[in-house]
């Protein structure tokens, strides 16, 4: 039986924050289930026991614990199946930088990075119209964010978002910035020196270099909506 069951979506974002950080600790005693969102299996009642926000991912672990949300999924794993992810934990300094940087993706970067997602992505696949404002005002937040963060990886010279180790930050960042770069705004972070000089060296780890280059491209997914409809109304 593997260690533990991932439950998540081909397509979905915060699924590949918890499948990053197992493909760069190398771990595969685990399976990992689709979730059909497009017959929304996400809100049925056998999933919402598992995760009562009816999102996706869930973690189940062979013996018996259930849990929701990527980041403390992420974390456990580290910590569990000591994935080197993790700030040593007698170096406070490097915990504390860790902590921070932690707060920072969750507090500035996830807004306005999942609108860029939103009007770009989603909607698209939910047959929705872009609102180019809101496309444009998550551009521009998310660039005042990278300024910031951009004038902190120069002042201080760190590698990686918590320092000089790859951790858990870096891998929270790649799967908006995989898509990001997909939907063609990559200049986001290639016009910033010092960032992309750390997305470059997130491209030299080969699992995250191959998480990249296999994010799902939107044109495929829409081709793949189309073709499920299509089979539908042929029945
Ligand atoms: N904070 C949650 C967010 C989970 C989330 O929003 N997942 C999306 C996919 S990226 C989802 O399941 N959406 C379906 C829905 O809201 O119905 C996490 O990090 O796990």
């Amino acid at each position: 039986m593997p260690q533990f069951t991932l439950y998540a979506n081909i397509i979905a974002t915060a699924p590949d924050r918890v499948q990053l950080a197992i493909n760069e600790a190398g771990f595969t005693d685990y399976e990992r289930i689709e979730v059909d969102m497009g017959t929304q299996e996400h809100k049925t009642p056998e999933y919402l026991a598992r995760n009562p926000f009816g999102k996706v991912p869930t973690l189940v672990t062979s013996d018996g614990i259930t849990m929701y949300e990527s980041r403390g999924i992420a974390r456990y794993l580290c910590t569990r199946y000591n994935f080197d992810l993790l700030p040593d934990p007698k170096d406070n300094a490097a915990v504390a930088l860790f902590e921070q940087e932690i707060s920072c993706e969750a507090a500035y970067f996830e807004r306005p990075v999942s609108s860029i997602a939103y009007e770009s992505s989603i909607k698209p696949i939910l047959g929705m119209e872009t609102n180019q404002e809101n496309l444009e005002e998550g551009k521009k937040l998310l660039g005042q964010y990278f300024d910031t963060a951009e004038a902190i990886f120069n002042k201080t010279g760190k590698k990686f978002w918590a320092g000089d180790k790859y951790t858990l930050v870096d891998v929270y960042y790649i799967p908006h910035l995989a898509r990001i770069f997909e939907r063609g705004y990559g200049d986001l972070v290639t016009s910033r020196p010092a960032l992309n000089a750390w997305w470059q060296r997130c491209l030299a780890r080969p699992a995250s270099k191959a998480f990249i280059e296999n994010v799902p491209k939107l044109e495929e997914v829409l081709a793949h909506i189309q073709k499920v409809k299509a089979a539908k109304e042929a029945k």
